[in-house]
């Protein structure tokens, strides 16, 4: 069967990330679409119209929606290279359960940390090295979330690690004075070509983040 596949993304969102990523670790070639999701495309609007949102990826004209389910379902089609998620069943539970807590617990309080002011910023700031402290408990001294090799958590994580210097610069605070060992991590992760390809500049998106800040008319 040909594979055509297109990933319907924005360039900053965390969640386009996490796809890019693992379409690279599996060497799959894709056409990439920006869109606009102030004005979004016809093709996004009918590929997915329940939450409208990307990224979309289209494999032979069907569309898989939601971030971590696109991970998954690419981990599942294209199996032959860099398994993302462990074989073990009891492994993979561990795995999804992290991918959960990420998704759970990192963007709201990230967007507090830059959106918001005074008391609500702080804890927005506080929730969120709160959050990243638990996951970096958890990384422990294994090199990556998984063990030994790069997997679905890192992808899950990852993409954040982009944003850092905007939320630190906009939210005044420091990672890696609260949570070195998850810096280590993260320059261990750009190391690797999927993830160096798939994220953007971090002063790009500091840019992106003043202008939307503009937009919202945040201060
Ligand atoms: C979140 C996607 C999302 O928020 C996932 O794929 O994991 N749970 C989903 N996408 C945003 C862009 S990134 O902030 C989006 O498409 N927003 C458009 C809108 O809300 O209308």
């Amino acid at each position: 069967m040909a594979n055509e596949v297109i990933l319907l993304d924005f360039w900053p969102s965390p969640f386009g990330m996490r796809v890019r990523i693992a379409l690279h670790e599996k060497g799959v070639e894709f056409e990439y679409r920006d869109e606009n999701v102030r004005n979004k495309s016809e093709l996004l609007l009918k590929m997915n119209p329940v939450h409208k949102k990307i990224p979309v990826l289209i494999h032979n004209n069907k569309p898989v929606c939601e971030s971590l389910i696109i991970v998954q379902y690419i981990d599942e089609v294209w199996s032959n290279k860099n398994p993302l998620l462990p074989s073990d069943p009891y492994q993979r539970a561990q795995a999804r359960f992290w991918a959960d807590y990420v998704e759970k617990k990192l963007y709201d309080c990230a967007r507090k940390a830059w959106a918001s002011k005074d008391e609500e910023q702080e804890a927005g700031k506080k929730e969120f090295i709160e959050h990243l402290t638990v996951l970096e408990k958890q990384l422990g001294d294994k090199p990556y979330f998984g063990g030994d090799s790069f997997g679905y958590v890192d992808v899950t994580l990852i993409p954040y690690y982009s944003w850092f210097y905007a939320l630190e610069t906009e939210g005044n605070l420091k990672v890696e004075e609260s949570n070195p060992k998850l810096i280590e991590w993260a320059k261990r992760c750009m190391q690797r070509e999927s993830v160096a390809k798939a994220l953007p500049d971090e002063k790009k998106i500091h840019g992106f983040l003043l202008e939307l800040k503009k937009t919202l008319g945040i201060e």
